[in-house]
């Protein structure tokens, strides 16, 4: 994959722009470009990562943990399931971190790791596509959708204000289109008197839609629950989330009845879940031409207030579909 030829040459990315240590290993992450496979997981957990590599990576060939961020490399043979045994799959799961600022840094470092040649600190000519599948955990919106069921994401409402960062062309009309109708409900539903009222926009991303068939055949193939919506990423937890615990007024209140009743308009689609991080996740990716997905399991519904703690078997399910489909997906 070469995205970029009429930028090269380009100069060198300085030492404390791109930090590699002694053992030529990435700042945050600690590894080095050989030590990463284009096939990648990557979750919010560093016990989740911990778990995935230890569950369903064999021969691994690195795994680091630096400042809370898990990054293991080793061979996916098998994803379970009823039937489907696939080929050996190298993959990477990564952690994330929780929110658009620390997933900011791991996307940067995951993408520089295969697209910067690292001895001379230039862009590598060719580089492969990669291909990351975010397996994460999220609120349910719609009251129809029971705990543990599979969100696969179509679309991001990027409710952060990271991507605003990075300049991307809008994959499409209807994320064009869906920005402009949100940056009307958000500013609805602001206080009339808050001094925030108008200052919140939020970005619209598109998933790959070849890793969306290839989750939702996979979860298929494997009989995980799983359905297909919108993902609304917030930059908090509480009251971007529509929660009220603080002694504060949230600005805008009541996000989550907000987006679950918006009509995005798409073929019967809604918007199903709420989380932290496939905005940016898809935004960044679909700007470089990567791929990216999304697969969050629902472990609480903020429609009927019900929340599941014991959340495992729904992201066992959700991490084997994410396998399953990087295997389909992959150029080897
Ligand atoms: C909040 O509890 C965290 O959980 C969700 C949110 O996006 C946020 O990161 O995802 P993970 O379970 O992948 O961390």
């Amino acid at each position: 994959m070469n995205t970029k030829p009429d930028l090269f040459p380009a100069p060198p990315c300085s030492a404390a722009d791109l930090p590699i240590d002694a053992e030529g290993r990435i700042y945050h992450l600690q590894i080095t470009p050989e030590q990463l496979a284009p096939d990648i997981l990557l979750v919010g957990d560093p016990g989740r990562a911990e778990f995935i590599a230890r569950t369903f990576l064999h021969d691994l060939e690195v795994e680091r943990e630096h400042r809370g961020l898990v990054t293991a490399t080793g061979t996916s043979c098998a994803t379970g399931g009823r039937t489907t045994i696939i080929s050996p799959l190298r993959a990477t799961v990564a952690t994330s971190g929780m929110g658009t600022p620390s997933l900011e840094i791991v996307l940067n470092e995951l993408v520089a790791l295969c697209e910067i040649d690292f001895a001379t600190r230039t862009p590598k000519p060719l580089f492969p596509r990669l291909h990351i599948i975010r397996v994460g955990t999220s609120g349910g919106l719609q009251a129809s959708t029971r705990l543990g069921t599979s969100i696969i994401t179509a679309y991001a409402l990027g409710m952060d204000n990271t991507g605003l960062f990075y300049e991307t062309p809008c994959p499409d009309q209807t994320c064009a289109r869906l920005e402009q109708e949100l940056a009307q409900v958000v500013e609805k539903a602001a206080r009339p008197d808050s001094r925030f009222r108008g200052k919140i926009h939020p970005y619209v991303s598109r998933a790959e839609p070849a890793v969306v068939r290839a989750l939702t055949q996979a979860a298929q193939e494997l009989g995980v629950a799983a359905r297909t919506g919108l993902t609304v990423s917030s930059s908090g937890f509480f009251a971007p989330q529509g929660r009220d615990i603080s002694r504060l007024r949230p600005s805008t209140p009541e996000l989550d009845r907000i987006f679950s009743e918006f009509d995005p308009g798409l073929d019967g689609l809604r918007i199903e879940n709420m989380e932290m991080e496939a905005s940016f996740l898809l935004h960044f990716l679909g700007g470089l031409g990567h791929w990216g997905g999304a697969i969050c399991p629902v472990i609480a519904n903020r429609r009927d207030n019900t929340f599941d703690h014991d959340y495992l078997t729904a992201i066992e399910g959700a991490t084997k579909t994410a396998l399953l489909a990087l295997a389909a997906l992959s150029t080897r």
